[in-house]
């Protein structure tokens, strides 16, 4: 199988191609049609494009996101082999079953394809592989515009416009880049397992505020209360959380063979219930969507910027200065943003508020 994302699978062309074919328009409003009528190869071919961000992906994009909203996103994070894939997997099997359809998204930040991860999530998701209910896919690092965070959020909203009501994300770890992907799922879930000092780690580094429900898996190992009581512990030196009246729920899971996966499924909906009805659902899409924004045009500016002052000689003198210690680096960025773009609109105390 090819690495998913290689290729523009004829429709789009190179990144940064112009868009404005007459035949390239009609190719994407087949697709985008297909997509939304849930075709399984179109949602595939989709994802790819709006991963290589070509300008058949923006296009695209620009088409499906309209129909986009309805999925309730589920992210999952946490430490290497802790068992998201399969109790992803076994969700997906309880979601089938109630007659849901399914995506998944694994999406690994730190790792080329070559790395166990991809696969191991294969084989966990193995079963779900022919079903025409669930549709998988991985992602991994790549240079797209803005980002794998981006690339994560645009596959998911094609996984959303092609009606799919469930989407699954999981990425591997903890860190910031993990973070910004999951934070774009409506419920988040953190997975841990006993018996790894990785665990407690991953506590003491303040992730605590990031998860709406907290999973430790492996619950057949002896050491789970032990890590249950840790996190307990972290958990009420009072962390603030982003919903007000939500309890985040320690949920012990054996995913190996399901024990506790049906308690799980409640808390996921008993969490997506609960922000719906105090109005949080709104609020983060549209604090992730404003973040989303911000950093699709940021890439933008960069990448202006880059173009405007490719051999440009003033700049080149700047780095001169920088370069000679005349200058140091933030008074030639004041100087270079200065002469590039508009100057700074005063603060506004709305838009500092916005910051948090
Ligand atoms: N004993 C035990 N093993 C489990 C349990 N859940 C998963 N495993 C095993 O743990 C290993 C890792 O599971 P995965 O589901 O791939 O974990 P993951 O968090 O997706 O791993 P990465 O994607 O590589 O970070 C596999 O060998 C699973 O079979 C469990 O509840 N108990
Ligand atoms: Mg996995």
């Amino acid at each position: 199988m090819r690495p998913p994302g290689t290729g523009s699978d004829g429709v789009g062309g190179p990144a940064g191609g112009a868009a404005d074919g007459l035949g390239e328009d009609a190719a994407v409003a087949e697709l985008a049609a297909k997509v939304l009528g849930g075709d399984r190869r179109a949602l595939a071919r989709a994802i790819s494009l709006v991963e290589d961000s070509s300008a058949g992906g923006a296009a695209l994009l620009r088409e499906l996101y309209p129909h986009t909203g309805r999925a309730a996103m589920y992210g999952f994070t946490g430490p290497p082999g802790a068992g998201k894939s399969t109790l992803i997997g076994a969700l997906t099997k309880a979601r089938r079953a109630a007659g849901r359809t399914v995506g998944v998204l694994s999406i690994d930040p730190s790792s080329p394809f070559t790395k166990g991860a991809v696969l191991g999530d294969r084989i966990r998701l193995s079963e779900h592989f022919l079903d025409p209910g669930v549709f998988i896919r991985s992602m991994a690092n790549r240079g797209a515009l803005g980002g794998l965070s981006e690339a994560a959020l645009q596959a998911s909203l094609v996984l959303d416009a092609s009606g799919r009501e469930e989407i699954f994300i999981e990425t591997v770890g903890v860190g910031q880049a993990e973070i910004d992907i999951i934070d774009h799922a409506d419920t988040v879930v953190l997975v841990l397992m006993p018996g790894s000092g990785d665990s407690v780690q991953a506590l003491k580094a303040g992730v605590m505020e990031i998860p709406d429900v907290i999973v430790v898996n492996k619950a057949d190992h002896p050491l789970t209360d032990t890590l249950v009581r840790e996190i307990r512990g972290v958990l009420s030196l009072g962390s603030e959380r982003r919903d007000e009246g939500w309890t985040v729920p320690i949920l012990k899971t054996v995913a190996a063979d399901g024990s506790g996966v049906p308690q799980l499924a409640e808390k996921l909906e008993a969490h997506r219930a609960h922000i719906v009805a105090a109005g949080q659902l709104e609020l983060r899409r549209r604090r992730n969507l404003r973040s989303e924004v911000l950093a699709l045009a940021a890439a933008r500016m960069r990448r202006q910027l880059e173009a405007r002052l490719q051999g440009d000689p003033e700049f080149e003198r700047l780095l001169d200065e920088v370069t000679g210690r005349r200058l140091d680096p933030a008074s030639a960025a004041r100087t270079l943003v200065g002469d590039t773009a508009a100057p700074e609109p005063p603060a506004s105390p709305a838009a500092a508020a916005c910051e948090e």
